[in-house]
């Protein structure tokens, strides 16, 4: 088990090296601007660099005790953009993970930490 993860590490290491162009990487998020409401669901846009395909992308939420829950993901209007649907929240901190693959069928995997304020 732990080779496979060593494994896979190295995978993604190389994918991430990868020079292509089309890689997805985030290049902004709604939280930035618009911080997460307690206690009321929401959502959150996300903007990457190239086209995603939405149906082998996965979005996480972390939450306290390191528990993950997969959140639900749809198309935003423009290209790159994903809307991830956030349950309504208690205040606290939290973070955003997500496996996205890009249109050329890379990974990119990265986390987004935030805070719900009272
Ligand atoms: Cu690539």
């Amino acid at each position: 088990m732990k080779t496979l993860l060593k494994l896979c590490l190295i995978a993604l290491a190389l994918m991430q090296a990868h020079p292509a162009a089309a890689h997805a990487v985030v290049t902004d998020y709604s939280l930035k601007m618009q911080p997460i409401r307690a206690n009321q669901p929401d959502k959150v846009v996300m903007t990457f660099n190239s086209q995603v395909e939405i149906g082998l992308s996965q979005v996480f939420l972390v939450s306290k005790g390191d528990k993950h829950d997969m959140l639900k993901i749809g198309a935003g209007e423009k290209q790159g953009q994903l809307i991830v649907e956030v349950p309504a929240l208690a205040p606290g901190d939290y973070a955003i993970k997500f496996k996205v693959f890009a249109a050329d069928g890379h990974l990119t995997e990265d986390v987004i930490h935030f805070s719900v304020a009272q």
